[in-house]
């Protein structure tokens, strides 16, 4: 009779190559040893820690899918596999992993000159300087492209006015990548340097969720951007989804991770809890609960690695990524809610990881596009008309 394995029901391990388990390792243990301490203190902070950046620059996990510039060159699922490790400990970590690769190193790879790429890829790579990526504006998130901020033609280059908010990492950020319409009412994307005048950023505070992930605002009144600061491939909204589209795929992933952990918290602490004269586990209520996440989970690992194989085939469309983006946040938000009640009142206190990851995964339910957002995408696919 082959042997189940409860914490890897469907054989994901079996699935993968030599190199795919050893980055998954690797990655692993760095979580384990290095951010999984920290990760209690600095939310109760509201702090992100910049040292985190060169931390895993040195092991070469931020930009993993970019060849050359200090990047590793790894496929997809490999940087699956590694957004998965990290948001077992916490979203917010993925967060950095995700803007930081997907969205501002994926721009500059995509969509950037050769100037660009060796001016800022290496240092992004070694977590150095640190990016961010402004689309969402106060009058434009579903609808990004409803967006306000303008570059204007002038003489050494563009003038953006404008303003972003809900921005990961913008306060603490030494380079901007912002999206803004041109005088041909085209999409642009530019790459505006901390410091430089006219540049400003103000943090939200107050988050209840992600809390050890920065986030803040971006105003920019008559920015002066030179033509070598504008993304010379990047024209339209399919280089901003472009690069949404790896982030969300990473997601995917990371928040199975965040699922793992609230399943294996909920299951430890109810093989040792006892109440009525028994192990918590010994309820038939409970044990389904356990099978509920281990199958969602096991499902949603399942679709992401199909995913991530077909986007190394160059096979993935988008819509395949809002399924799995979807999909894959909305039942680990419904685990770790689960897993939160599982834990009773221990379930409250930020010594268990559960309520944080729950609080988390709310956010990640709405960024990258919202669950319905991802639904409405899959409708249209389906049936033809847009329902935008
Ligand atoms: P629509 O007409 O569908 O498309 C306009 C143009 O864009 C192209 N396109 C895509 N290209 C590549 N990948 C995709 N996923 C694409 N989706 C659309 C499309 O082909 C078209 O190209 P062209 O050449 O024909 O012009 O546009 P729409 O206005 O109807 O809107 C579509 C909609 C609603 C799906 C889109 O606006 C959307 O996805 N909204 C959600 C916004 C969103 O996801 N924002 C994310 C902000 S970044 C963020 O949240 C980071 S969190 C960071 C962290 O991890 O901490
Ligand atoms: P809205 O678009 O106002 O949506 C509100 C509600 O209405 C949602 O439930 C939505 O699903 C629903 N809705 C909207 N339109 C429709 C419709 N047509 N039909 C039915 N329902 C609809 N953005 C960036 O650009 N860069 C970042 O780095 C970034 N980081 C973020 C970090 C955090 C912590 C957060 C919270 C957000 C971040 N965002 C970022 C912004 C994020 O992408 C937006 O919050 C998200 O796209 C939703 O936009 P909104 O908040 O304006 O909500």
């Amino acid at each position: 009779m082959p042997a189940f394995t409860w914490d890897d029901p469907l054989r994901l391990d079996d699935q993968l190559v030599a190199e795919e388990r050893q980055i998954r390792d690797t990655a692993r243990d760095y979580c384990r040893a290095s951010l999984a301490p920290r990760i209690c203190q600095a939310f109760r902070e509201e702090r992100t820690d910049r040292a985190i950046f060169r931390e895993m620059g040195d092991l070469g996990l931020l930009g993993p899918t970019i060849s050359g510039y200090g990047c590793a060159g790894v496929g997809y699922v490999a940087y699956g596999l590694l957004a998965r490790e990290i948001e077992r400990v916490d979203s917010g970590y993925r967060s950095l992993f995700s803007v930081q690769s997907s969205l501002v190193m994926g721009a500059i790879a995509r969509f950037g000159d050769a100037a660009q790429k060796a001016a800022w890829l290496p240092r992004l790579a070694r977590g150095e300087i640190v990016g961010c990526f402004g689309l969402t504006e106060p009058e434009a998130g579903s609808d990004p492209a409803s967006l306000q901020t303008r570059a204007r033609r002038v003489e050494s280059g563009y003038l953006l006015t404008g303003s972003k908010t809900w921005i990961t990492h913008a306060p603490i950020a030494d380079l901007f990548v912002v999206w803004a319409w041109t005088e041909d009412e085209r999409l642009g994307g530019f790459l505006l340097e901390k410091g430089w005048p006219g540049l400003s950023t103000r943090p939200i505070h107050g988050k209840i969720g992600l809390r050890a992930s920065v986030t803040g605002q971006i105003f920019m009144d008559g920015v002066v951007v030179p033509e070598s600061h504008r993304l010379p491939l990047a024209r339209g909204f399919t280089a901003p989804f472009a690069c949404l589209n790896a982030a969300r795929y990473g997601i995917a992933w990371g928040v199975m991770g965040a699922a793992e952990a609230c399943w294996h918290a909920a299951r430890d602490y109810t093989l040792q809890r006892r109440q009525f004269g028994r192990p918590l586990a010994a309820n038939q209520l409970i044990q389904k609960k356990l099978a509920d996440m281990q199958t969602e989970i096991a499902l949603g690992l399942q679709a992401a690695l199909r995913v991530g194989r077909l986007l190394e085939a160059d096979h993935a469309s988008p819509e395949m990524v809002s399924l799995i983006k979807r999909n894959n946040a909305g039942k680990a938000l419904d685990i770790a809610r689960a897993a939160r009640d599982m834990l009773g009142g221990n379930g409250i206190s930020d010594e268990y990881p559960v309520a944080r990851h729950m609080v988390n995964l709310e956010v990640v339910n709405t960024y990258e596009g919202t669950h319905d957002i991802h639904a409405l995408i899959l409708g249209r696919a389906q049936t033809g008309i847009s329902a935008f």
